[in-house]
C-alpha cells in the first residue's frame, strides 16, 4: 500500500518527543538578545521586534529618545511576563546576563518572591528544562531611578536555547520598566562563584479553584475575537516575536502564524490554569496548514506544544501528547488530544507554534482546553501499557524449517507441503521504532493463527540514517531482529518487506547484501526484496535502467520554458531486480525471495513473456501481487502465470474509507469485494498475507489495539485463517 497511508499512523506516534531545541548560530553577536535595547519596530505594529507582546498590561514607551518596555500589574496577583527564547553558541560555557530596570511601588504578592523579576531557563535539544534553573534577577521593589542588574552563570552541558522571561510575577501592583537586555558569552571562570539557587527558592504557584466557563474551559477568547484594550492582538494572547497576525476571513478572527526562514520557530505562548481536581484535559482547535515543508526532524511540524508545571514552575515529564499537524489540512479541520494530567500539576504551558519548520503557515482559530472523562483514558493507559512487552530469546528447537519452490508450491525439506497464510505488521517502514510490533506478532500468529507474517522494513532505518534516530541503527536491527524471533520461536514464517517504492537503487542492493547475510541460515524468514516497482518498463524491472523522475512539482512550473521543465527533471540509474536477487545469493544465501510486479506490485503479466527472474541457485523464487478493491483484470494480470510460478498475494484488502488516490467509483463494497478476494486466493492456492495488521494503515484489518477485526476485512481474514471456506464467485 502506499506510504501516505500509514501517515496517520505516524502522526498519532509522534507523541514521544517534545523537543524545543533551536540550532545554535556560529557568528554569535556581541549580544545574544537583538533589539535588547527595544529601539526598533521595523513591522510598525507598536512593539519591539523580536520580543513576544503579553497580552495585557504591557506598552512600548518612548522617553526622550529612547524607547523601552513597560509591564504593569492591573489587578492583585497578575503575571505580567515577555517571553523570550535564545539559542545558545556552540562552545558557550557562560553567559552574562544584564538588564536595566526601573521599578514604581511594587506590592509583593503573598510570597516574598512574587515581584519584579527576569526568570531564566535553560532548555536542551528536546525542549526539556535542565534542572535546577538558573538564579533569577530581582529588581528591588521600587527603585524609583533606573538601575543595572545582571546575573552571571554556567550554561549546562546539554543547553541548546535560553528561556528569558522578564515580568512581575503574581504581584499586588506595581509597573516594571526594562530596557538593555544585554546577553554575552563569558570566561565560565567568571561565573564559577555564584552557584544555582537551592531548591524552593523558585516561585511556587497553586491549583486554581475552578475553570473559567461551566463547559469546562480553561481559557478565554480562544476564538481570538476579543483585542485586547491596549494592542492590536486578541485578548489574553501571548503574541509571537515575529510571523504572528490576526486576520480576518468569513466573519471570523484567527491568527496566523508564518515561516519567515528555514529552521525559523513562530510560537504563541499561554500558560494556563488548571483547577483544582482536574484528572484529564481535552485541547482542541481549529486549525488551517498550507504551503507546509517540514523541517529535518519529524517532529519539526506545525503543533500546539504542552508542558504541565508544577508549583515550582518546573517542567513536569513526560509533556503531554502534542497536538500535531505534519502535512497541509486543504482547509480547516478540527482536531483534538485528550491527555491524563499529573497530581502536581498546577499550569499547562500551551504553545502553538511552527516549530523549526522549512517554511509553512499555521492558522489557529477556537482553541479550547476543557476537562475530560479521565476513564476512558486510564483505560487506554492500562491498555498500551500491556501492549510494549520484552523480547523473546531465541527458542530454536521451535523455528520453522526453511522452504524451496517447487513447481507452484512451497515444501520442507521433509517434503510437507506449507501455504504461507497470514497477515501484514505493519509500521517499521515509517517508524523506527514501530508501534507494538513485538505484541502485535503474538497476536497475529497465536490468535489469528496466521503462520507468516509480511514484515515491512526500510534500508534508511536499517543503516541508521532515518528520521529520529541517532544510534547507527542499533536499535531498529534489534527491534527488527526480536520481531523475527518472535515469529520465529511459532513456528512461523517471516516475509521480510524492504518497502520502497517505484525502481531498486543501488542502496537496496547494499541493504540487501546485509539483511541476506544475517538471515542467510535462518529458516523462518523470506525475502521481499522491493515493495511495489511501478513506472517502468518489463526490461528495467528485471535489468535496470534508468529511471526517470520529476525533481519537484509547483505551481509556478506553469511559467517555465520547455528547457527550464527538463532542467527540473532529474533520474536516477536503477540496478533493477535481477541485482537484488544477485546480491542476495552472492552472500550464500538460499532463502526463498518474493519478487513483486509492476502497477504498485500487480501486474505479473511480464513474468508470463520471458521477464522471469533467474533464481541463481536459492531455494527458489516466488512472485507477489497486491490486490486491493479497484484493481481489474485478474486473469490477465495474476492468473496468467498461476500455473507456472508460485505466487505470494503479499499485500491485499478493502475498506470502506475510499482511498483518495483512487476514483471512488472504481472501490468495489468490502463486503462483496473480501469474500470473493478470499476466495480467489483459496481456490488457486495462492500464499498470502493480508494487509493490515494496524489499526491505522488502511485497509485495517484490526479497528483498534484490542485487535477487534474490522467488520468488513478483518473478519473475513480471520475466518479463512480459521479454516473457513470462500467461493469465488467471479473474477474482477
Ligand atoms: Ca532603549
Ligand atoms: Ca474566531
Amino acid at each position: 500500500m502506499k506510504r501516505s497511508i500509514c501517515h496517520f499512523a505516524l502522526l498519532s506516534s509522534l507523541l514521544l518527543a517534545l523537543p524545543l531545541g533551536l540550532h545554535a548560530q556560529s557568528d554569535a553577536p556581541p549580544s545574544l538578545a537583538t533589539n535588547g535595547n527595544f529601539e526598533n519596530d521595523q513591522k510598525g505594529v507598536g512593539w519591539p521586534d523580536d520580543w513576544s507582546r503579553p497580552n495585557k498590561g504591557a506598552s512600548w514607551e518612548l522617553d526622550g529618545e529612547n524607547h523601552f518596555i513597560r509591564l504593569r500589574a492591573e489587578e492583585p496577583g497578575q503575571t505580567v511576563l515577555v517571553h523570550r527564547i535564545i539559542p545558545i553558541p556552540d562552545g558557550a560555557k557562560a553567559l552574562e546576563i544584564s538588564v536595566r530596570g526601573r521599578t514604581t511601588n511594587v506590592q509583593k504578592g503573598s510570597q516574598p518572591w512574587f515581584d519584579a523579576r527576569v526568570m531564566i531557563n535553560f532548555k536542551d535539544k528536546d525542549g526539556h528544562q535542565l534542572q535546577p534553573a538558573p538564579k533569577p534577577i530581582v529588581f528591588s521593589t521600587d527603585s524609583g531611578d533606573w538601575e543595572t542588574k545582571s546575573v552571571r552563570i554556567l550554561v549546562p552541558e546539554d543547553a541548546v536555547n535560553l528561556e528569558l522571561m522578564p515580568c512581575l510575577f503574581q504581584v499586588e501592583s506595581g509597573t516594571l520598566d526594562l530596557d538593555d537586555v544585554v546577553i554575552q558569552v563569558i570566561d565560565p571562570a567568571g561565573a564559577q562563584a555564584q552557584a544555582p539557587p537551592p531548591p524552593g527558592a523558585s516561585p511556587p504557584m497553586t491549583r486554581s479553584p475552578k475553570p473559567l466557563t461551566p463547559q469546562g474551559d480553561l481559557i478565554s477568547n480562544g476564538n481570538f475575537e476579543a483585542l485586547s484594550p491596549d494592542a492590536r492582538w486578541p485578548d489574553g494572547w501571548n503574541r509571537p516575536a515575529t510571523g504572528g497576525s490576526w486576520q480576518e476571513e468569513a466573519g471570523t478572527h484567527f491568527v496566523r502564524l508564518e515561516s519567515g526562514k528555514p529552521g525559523d520557530t513562530v510560537l504563541l505562548y499561554r500558560l494556563v490554569p488548571i483547577p483544582e481536581g482536574t484528572e484529564a484535559l481535552e485541547i482542541t482547535t481549529r486549525a488551517r496548514v498550507s504551503d507546509l515543508k517540514r523541517g529535518k526532524e519529524p517532529w519539526f511540524d506545525a503543533r500546539i506544544m504542552a508542558n504541565f508545571k508544577d508549583a515550582n514552575g518546573q517542567r513536569i515529564d513526560p509533556a503531554p501528547t502534542p497536538l500535531n499537524f505534519a502535512s497541509n489540512t486543504e482547509g480547516w479541520k478540527t482536531r483534538s488530544v485528550r491527555f491524563l494530567v499529573p497530581r502536581e500539576a498546577v499550569a499547562l504551558e500551551l504553545m502553538p507554534s511552527l516549530f523549526q519548520v522549512q517554511s509553512g503557515r499555521f492558522d489557529l482559530d477556537e482553541i479550547t482546553v476543557r476537562l475530560t472523562d479521565p476513564q476512558p483514558l486510564h483505560a487506554e493507559a492500562e491498555l498500551i501499557k500491556s501492549l510494549n512487552i520484552d523480547p523473546e530469546p531465541p527458542r530454536r528447537e521451535k523455528w520453522p524449517e526453511a522452504l524451496h519452490v517447487v513447481g507452484t508450491k512451497l515444501y520442507t525439506p521433509g517434503n510437507r507441503e506449507v501455504r504461507l497464510q497470514g497477515v501484514n505488521v505493519d509500521s517499521l517502514e515509517y517508524l523506527a521504532t514501530g508501534e507494538h510490533v513485538l505484541r502485535t506478532l503474538q497476536v497475529a500468529v497465536d490468535d489469528w493463527k496466521a503462520n507468516c507474517i509480511r514484515l515491512p522494513v526500510r534500508d534508511d532505518f536499517w543503516f541508521g540514517t532515518g528520521p529520529g534516530q541517532h544510534d547507527g541503527g542499533v536499535a531498529y536491527r534489534k527491534l527488527v531482529d526480536d520481531a523475527i524471533t518472535m515469529v520465529a520461536n511459532r513456528g512461523a514464517y517471516v516475509l521480510l518487506d524492504l518497502h520502497r517504492f517505484r525502481a531498486p537503487r543501488e542502496e537496496h542492493v547494499t541493504f540487501w547484501k546485509e539483511a541476506a547475510k544475517k538471515y542467510k541460515d535462518h529458516g523462518a524468514v523470506l525475502f521481499d526484496i522491493f515493495n511495489e516497482p511501478h513506472g517502468i518498463s518489463w526490461e528495467v524491472w528485471r535489468n535496470g535502467g534508468y529511471v526517470e523522475e520529476k525533481k519537484q512539482a509547483g505551481d509556478e512550473d506553469a511559467f517555465l520554458s520547455a528547457q527550464e521543465k527538463q532542467k527540473l527533471r532529474s533520474g536516477f540509474h536503477s540496478p533493477g531486480m535481477q541485482a537484488l536477487v544477485d546480491a542476495i545469493r552472492q552472500v550464500g544465501a538460499k532463502n526463498i525471495i518474493a519478487a513483486g510486479g509492476l502497477d504498485w506490485a500487480y501486474d505479473l503479466s511480464g513474468i508470463a513473456e520471458g521477464y522471469a527472474l533467474d533464481e541463481k541457485g536459492g531455494n527458489g523464487i516466488i512472485y507477489s501481487t497486491h490486490i486491493y478493491n479497484w484493481k481489474r483484470d485478474w486473469a490477465g494480470k495474476v492468473l496468467v502465470i498461476a500455473d507456472r510460478y508460485p505466487i505470494i498475494v503479499g499485500e491485499c484488502g478493502a475498506d470502506p474509507n475510499k482511498m483518495t488516490f483512487i476514483p471512488a467509483e472504481n472501490q468495489e463494497d468490502p463486503y462483496t469485494w473480501s469474500p470473493d478476494m478470499l476466495g480467489l486466493i483459496q481456490k488457486y492456492q495462492f500464499q498470502w498475507t493480508a494487509f493490515s495488521f494496524h489499526p491505522k494503515c488502511t485497509p485495517i484489518l484490526i479497528l483498534d489495539w484490542r485487535y477487534t477485526p474490522s467488520p468488513f476485512w478483518g473478519q473475513f481474514v480471520k475466518d479463512a485463517l480459521a479454516g473457513k471456506r470462500f467461493e469465488l464467485k467471479r473474477l474482477r
